[in-house]
């Protein structure tokens, strides 16, 4: 900003810079502090003439969507199965559909929605088949909720970003029809407790809900922050599941059976089970309360001073009730700010003003829920459940800070 100003202001008035340093002749030449707090002389009469000044040409005019600036690089970081959200390039607790995360087993499937049925039966009175349009004939509800995998974890070396170390959640405004609504409509039997969810994709994904669960909070939801779903988020239709592993979030649903045991698909046998010192967890459905701080994070720089510790905390069972930050390595812990909305079930953003002085550190972020869960460290969770196959892994999280300013993870083995 300040060079630009003295630049144009030698080029088109033809004096040299030293001159206008100097006091020359021209009329409103001002001393202005910059950002980092330099002050500079700078010739505002000029300041207009920029040679790609926007206010001298016109701009683009409306097209049929809008794009991104071209300035600002998000991109989802995909690998064979999955691709995480950048959540070190977000602002408040929206992700932007287009950056939400995707894990699927067996590609996104083009689904017509025209054509789409969800069946219901099993142990219902009457059995029925909806289209798409007969959902959205329902009363729709909207709800601002993360949906996270419970895979959500990578750790190994210090060059990991956010994104990287936990960017398999995300957020969005979900709307659809009510589970409960449905479950009214086709008359599920009281002896029913269990359901199955099944996707219309090449996987075929199937799992198992308490009918409990059903009849609390799950949505079929056909919109996504305002539009129809994403393909890669299920279009037409996916069960939306509060607060539970994302693999119960059922994608491109298109059947629901209703029973009185769960039905033990490969998913919650052979899969997102985890091996406990000899037993085996299933059913591992809510998402323990987690947090991390985005900034500053790797790859990010840091200097000396004032800096204001930013993140997002979350719990699959309520609330955020505090988040506490450390800026010594864990040795104490403060308070940080929650910003509204704090929503259940739901990213909550927190911040931490903290004055850096300059000498290597490790910081940190712990987040405790409604319910008093405690975010644990790596330490405490695999004392408490052994390897866990890496499911539902919630660890706290460090960033090591260098003297040089520089950010790095700080990656802990636990094999
Ligand atoms: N039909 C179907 N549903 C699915 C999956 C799938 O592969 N097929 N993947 C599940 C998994 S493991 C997760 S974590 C979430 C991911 O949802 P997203 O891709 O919308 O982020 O969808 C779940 N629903
Ligand atoms: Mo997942």
């Amino acid at each position: 900003m300040k060079n630009k100003i003295i630049e144009l202001t030698q080029r088109d008035t033809k004096i040299s810079r030293r001159k206008l340093l100097g006091g020359a002749a021209t009329a409103a030449v001002a001393i202005i502090q910059t950002a980092e707090g330099k002050n500079v002389q700078a010739d505002l009469s000029q300041a207009q003439l920029l040679d790609d000044d926007p206010t001298k040409k016109l701009g683009t005019f409306p097209g049929k969507i809008g794009t991104r600036s071209s300035f600002e690089q998000l991109v989802k970081d995909p690998s064979e199965t999955s691709s995480r959200s950048p959540l070190q390039d977000f602002y408040g607790i929206i992700t932007p559909s287009d950056l939400h995360f995707e894990r699927h087993h067996g590609g996104v499937p083009v689904i017509d929605p025209s054509n789409h049925e969800l069946l219901i039966h099993g142990m219902v009175n009457k059995p029925m088949i909806f289209k798409v349009a007969d959902l959205k004939r329902f009363p729709s509800v909207s709800r601002i909720a993360f949906l996270e995998c419970s895979g959500n974890f990578r750790s190994g070396k210090e060059t990991l970003r956010p994104q990287e170390i936990c960017g398999l959640t995300s957020q969005s405004e979900w709307t659809g029809v009510k589970l409960s609504t449905i479950f009214r409509e086709v008359g599920i039997k009281p002896t029913a407790t269990w359901f199955l969810a099944e996707g219309g994709d090449a996987a075929v994904m199937t799992r198992s809900i308490p009918v409990k669960k059903g009849l609390d909070d799950v949505i079929i939801a056909y919109a996504q922050n305002g539009e129809a779903l994403r393909p890669e988020q299920g279009y037409p239709i996916r069960l939306f599941v509060p607060g539970w592993e994302g693999n119960t979030n059922v994608k491109w649903l298109r059947r629901i059976e209703l029973s009185d045991q769960p039905f033990m698909t490969r998913e919650e046998t052979s899969k997102y089970t985890e091996f406990v010192n000899g037993k085996v967890r299933q059913f591992s459905f809510d998402m323990d309360a987690r947090s991390i701080i985005t900034f500053p994070s790797y790859p990010q720089q840091v200097e000396k001073g004032w800096i204001e510790i930013r993140g997002i905390a979350w719990s699959g069972r309520g609330k955020v009730h505090k988040v506490e930050v450390s800026v010594d390595a864990g040795k104490s812990w403060q308070i940080a700010n929650l910003q509204e909305p704090i929503l259940d079930k739901a990213h909550t953003a927190f911040r931490y003003l903290w004055k850096w002085d300059g000498n290597a550190t490790e910081i940190m972020s712990r987040v405790t829920d409604e319910t008093g869960y405690t975010q644990p460290t790596l330490k405490q969770l695999v004392e408490a459940r052994g390897e866990s196959n890496g499911y539902h892994f919630n660890p706290i999280t460090a960033w090591q800070i260098k003297p040089d300013g520089s950010v790095l993870f700080k990656p802990e083995s636990f094999r």
